[in-house]
């Protein structure tokens, strides 16, 4: 990658950004009761969903920018540079959000994306490469069941059939609910190759907030496991049974969530996180001792070695359950991604660019995932975080980043995309 000639600065309109974001926050919207505040609601390809992409695709239009549409439903908008034979820069993130999110997590970088797109035509910046945004189908998993779908898909790490029979509790396929809303595109999924990627996101973390300042240089992702336990016992009546004689699958599946939480209070597996997000039993009657349960289980790890490590311990643990209580258990693998490191020279670009604009910055590994890992298979990737409020929470209504904050990013992404485009 070579050094281009710093670029003058530009700075976003930043009312015009925040506009957007709270436009976009209430498709979706809904009254949160846990928080008493207002959340998002916007899982991928639903209605809501298609409502949101399409307004996403008027403003990339208004923007000027020439849209298209691939077959896993990924969206890119296309702004000419003066040698189209170049490969592009590509920026962007996703628009879906979890079933109780804020109005931050992918969006911002997104609506930052078309922002930047308005300031360079205000500037009349011309680049030479052709600046393209975009966001990817399904990226955080909650609805189909596999995360960074769309960008997994992109990069070849995922077939286009393989994400096309993925069902949601219900029964429809991403396949089905691509053409149900209109984003069933013709465009190929592997698309041009781009010289670079960069994508800005909340942190969703304390760590920028510690710090007292905005700005993260995202030095890469840590790994993710997601795999769903079937636990299988036997219903029997709660007063009659006595204990000895019970194969209890709920007493099962919570020996195995204290195990997990043992796992990463223990330090054997690193900094092992491990969250059992969803949990049902069955047949789930007061006096029925539960017949099966199950559950998820999301293990997170900055270390792939540690990662394995814990994987495999979980297994073996799991095979002791018919012995500890007559249960037996099956993981079923739903995502899987190792530790993601970013190219070191978009991240210089993006530390040197913040350093331009007087913006003080830490890098960081990134806690959560981003289509920005997915990317980074097949071009020099990096991410600018932003800082968020209330720790850095995220996944919850309460997510809030400030005006100003998100600006400080969006301005970084703006001029560090400039420089790219000029490479
Ligand atoms: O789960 C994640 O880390 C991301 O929010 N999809
Ligand atoms: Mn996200
Ligand atoms: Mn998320």
């Amino acid at each position: 990658m070579t050094e281009a000639p710093s670029a003058s600065q530009v700075r976003v309109n930043r009312d015009r950004l925040w506009r957007t974001l709270m436009e976009l926050k209430e498709i979706g919207g809904y009254a949160d009761e846990a928080t008493g505040l207002r959340g998002v609601r916007r899982l991928s390809l639903t209605d809501e969903d298609a409502q949101a992409r399409r307004r996403v695709v008027a403003w990339m239009e208004e923007a000027g920018l020439q849209v298209r549409v691939d077959r896993i439903g990924n969206v890119y908008g296309s702004r000419a540079g003066s040698d189209p034979s170049l490969p592009c820069v590509l920026m962007g993130s996703h628009i879906d959000t979890v079933a109780t999110g804020g109005a931050f997590d992918g969006t911002l970088g997104v609506l930052g994306g078309i922002e930047v797109i308005r300031t360079l035509n205000e500037h009349n910046v011309a680049t030479r490469r052709t600046i393209e945004v975009g966001f990817f189908t399904e990226e955080e998993g909650v609805r189909f069941g596999t995360d960074m779908l769309g960008s997994a898909v992109t990069s070849g790490r995922l077939t286009l059939g393989y994400a096309f029979a993925l069902a949601d509790d219900h029964g429809a396929t991403v396949a089905e609910e691509l053409v149900r809303i209109g984003f069933d595109g013709d465009a190929h999924e592997r698309r041009p190759v781009p010289y670079a990627y960069i994508e800005c996101h909340i942190e969703q973390g304390p760590i920028l907030a510690a710090a007292g300042v905005d700005i993260g240089i995202v030095t890469g992702v840590q790994s993710i496991s997601w795999q769903r336990l079937d636990l299988r016992g036997e219903a029997a009546h709660a007063g009659t049974t006595p204990i000895e004689h019970r194969a209890d699958a709920g007493l099962a599946a919570a020996i195995v969530i204290v195990e997990v939480r043992r796992m990463c209070d223990s330090g054997d597996f690193g900094r092992l996180r491990g969250t059992i997000g969803k949990f049902a039993l069955q047949p789930s009657q007061t006096n029925v001792i539960p017949a099966s349960a199950s559950l998820t289980i999301d293990l997170r790890n900055p270390d792939d070695d540690a990662m394995t490590a814990a994987e495999a311990h979980l297994q073996a643990f799991i095979d002791t359950l018919p012995d500890r209580c007559g249960v037996t258990g099956t993981l079923h693998r739903m995502a899987k991604t190792a530790v993601v490191p970013f190219d070191v020279d978009v991240q210089k670009l993006l530390g040197d660019t913040a350093d331009d604009l007087g913006l003080g910055y830490v890098a960081t590994m990134s806690g959560a995932g981003h289509d920005a890992q997915e990317i980074a298979a097949i071009c020099p990737t990096a991410m600018v975080f932003v800082a968020g409020e209330h720790g850095g929470i995220s996944h919850t209504p309460r997510e809030y980043s400030t005006p100003t904050a998100c600006g400080n990013g969006i301005d970084v992404l703006a001029n560090a995309i400039i420089r790219l485009a000029n490479q």
